[in-house]
């Protein structure tokens, strides 16, 4: 093709581009929001989510992303809530064989079932994430994520409480469990310089997300759409929104 031809033949496909572009653009589903309310009580964390404090909270359910992933789909319940102290979350995961292998901090707990948190407590950058992947045993790995690619394990977590509660048995494959929950406090301090703690009013920019079934049916369900085919959740820009409230 000489040059003329391709410059005519882009003048007809510019505009088509264009057209899919917008398109794109309008069919992006917006960012979820979720307001994380003030406790008005005490959480004690032991990994059931009875305490008063958590019927305050808005539930988030986790949605599947990733239609290649044909495993069982099952449900996980997400709320978050705040006080002068700590941050809470609490996951309730539907689970018909709850397993877990990995026993130490920083082990590989994605590889188990597993909820995840990620944290930017400073929303006018994307660049550094705090990630949290917890699994059935309440093994933490806890990592800041640098650029969607460097991943610094030695980084923990001070002083953050984790609990789970088992409605089954661990890695009794036989049987028919009903599911688990799990709680977690992190205290502000880990987030001090830059960020202080929140105030009404404040956002943050947060991804919930669980990986359940075992290998080769794994599933993974998350709060907010990434907008990739491929299965990871550490897609920044996607990031929901928490807002803190009263
Ligand atoms: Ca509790
Ligand atoms: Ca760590
Ligand atoms: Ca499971």
């Amino acid at each position: 093709m000489t040059s003329r031809k391709i410059a005519a033949a882009r003048s007809h496909i510019l505009p088509f581009f264009l057209l899919g572009f917008a398109v794109a653009q309008a069919q992006e589903p917006p960012l979820p929001r979720y307001e994380v309310k003030y406790a008005k009580s005490r959480i004690e964390i032991d990994g059931k989510l009875e305490d008063k404090a958590w019927e305050q909270a808005g539930v988030i359910e986790l949605i599947f992303p990733f239609e290649q992933q044909t495993g069982r789909k099952q449900k996980t319940r997400v709320r978050l809530l705040w006080d002068d102290n700590a941050l809470y979350a609490g996951f309730d995961c539907d689970d018909e064989d709850i397993t877990a292998q990995h026993v130490s901090r920083d082990a590989p707990t994605y590889q188990d079932d597993v909820v995840e948190l990620f944290l930017n407590p400073l929303p006018s950058q994307r660049l550094v994430y705090v990630g949290m992947e917890m699994n059935a045993r309440a093994v933490m790995y806890d990592y800041l994520m640098v650029s969607g690619t460097a991943l610094f394990k030695q980084f923990d977590l001070k002083d953050f409480r984790l609990a789970t509660f088992l409605r089954g048995t661990l890695n009794a494959r036989g049987d028919k469990d009903e599911g688990w929950s799990l709680e977690l406090a992190i205290p502000w301090e880990n987030f001090e310089r830059p960020v202080t703690r929140p105030k009404p009013g404040v956002e943050w920019r947060a991804q919930l997300s669980r990986w359940d079934n075992v290998n080769p049916e794994r599933v993974l369900s998350m709060w907010s759409h990434p907008l990739r085919r491929s299965a990871s959740p550490h897609v920044p820009e996607r990031f929901g929104i928490l807002v803190f409230t009263e």
